[in-house]
């Protein structure tokens, strides 16, 4: 076999939640399948999400953040990318600095995805105290993936569930640009009616995408984590931003349709699995 190159590695900051299909059940085979090796950090461990269930299991694994981040420091091996989601408290965030100081090398690329919130609400048994903790998070990152509630939670704007023009989708993006990230992109923005997508800018270019897609009715749960799992592995593979935004959104949109389809009840989150191999075969195309 001839000589292959470094296989990219990520660490993974997120919730177990074991059914439900979001954070670490789609952060990891969704890394894998984009090349990226995958480490996990898990920070709780729950028996589903906490997102259209009742009498979830928590174990909350605080405790072990700084000393998995601590014992992969000493062992020196480099990280091209961390990449963390939901976090279960305030006090995480904290650990989550830690661990990315720990962690972080010059050229690691730090994403941020500040899953609290959507629709105009906070999660279960989260509040505004997650606002502050995430942005103090975001100082540190380089990527964010908020989608439109979080992104008007942390800029302290109006949340707006209509069509967004596109003076309150670029003042979002400045507003959350000011918090420090230099890329920032927004989920679930529908710039005309029956349309939702992504807008992201690169602060160092001044670039702007987007991508929009016909909307389905509805929810769908783990749409977000589908999204910035693969977003987030394609840019530590090297992909622009077209084509990182252009595969993510393609992907999701295919797990979607494929929900809809089968008539997976929405909180069992997305049927992904059928979409991976073509998602695999742009990968290949992107990167051979
Ligand atoms: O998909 C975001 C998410 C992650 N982890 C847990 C959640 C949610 C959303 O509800 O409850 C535990």
């Amino acid at each position: 076999m001839k000589k292959l190159p470094k296989l990219p590695r990520m660490a993974a900051v997120h919730d177990l939640s074991c059914l439900g299909k979001c954070s670490l059940t789609v952060a990891l085979p969704i890394v894998s399948a984009t090349g990226v090796e995958c480490c996990c950090i898990p920070t709780a461990l729950l028996s589903t999400h906490t997102g259209g269930f009742t009498d979830w299991t928590f174990t909350d694994l605080s405790g072990d953040i700084v000393p998995i981040a601590e014992h992969w420091h000493s062992l020196g091996v480099g990280f091209d990318a961390i990449y963390s989601g939901y976090l279960a408290s305030e006090a995480q965030g904290k650990l989550l600095e830690r661990a990315i100081e720990l962690l972080r090398g010059e050229n690691t690329l730090v994403i941020v995805d500040p899953a609290m919130a959507d629709n105009g609400r906070y999660y279960a048994n989260l509040g505004e105290t997650m606002t502050e903790c995430f942005r103090g998070l975001i100082k540190k990152a380089d990527i964010i993936t908020p989608n439109m509630t979080e992104a008007c939670f942390l800029t302290g704007m109006e949340y707006r569930p209509g069509v967004h023009d596109e003076a309150y989708v670029t003042e979002l993006i400045d507003r959350l640009s000011e918090l420090g990230p230099s890329l920032v992109a927004i989920t679930g923005v529908s710039t005309e009616n029956g349309r939702v997508g992504i807008v992201a800018r690169d602060n160092r270019s001044g670039k702007m995408c987007s991508v929009m897609n016909k909307t389905l009715d509805g929810m769908f749960h783990g749409s977000g984590d589908v999204f910035a799992s693969a977003f987030a592995a394609l840019l530590t593979r090297g992909a622009t931003l077209d084509d990182a935004l252009d595969t993510a959104e393609e992907f999701v949109t295919a797990a979607i349709e494929r929900t809809a389809a089968r008539a997976t009840p929405r909180r069992n989150g997305l049927d992904f699995e059928g979409a991976l191999p073509d998602y695999i075969d742009t990968c290949r195309k992107l990167f051979e």
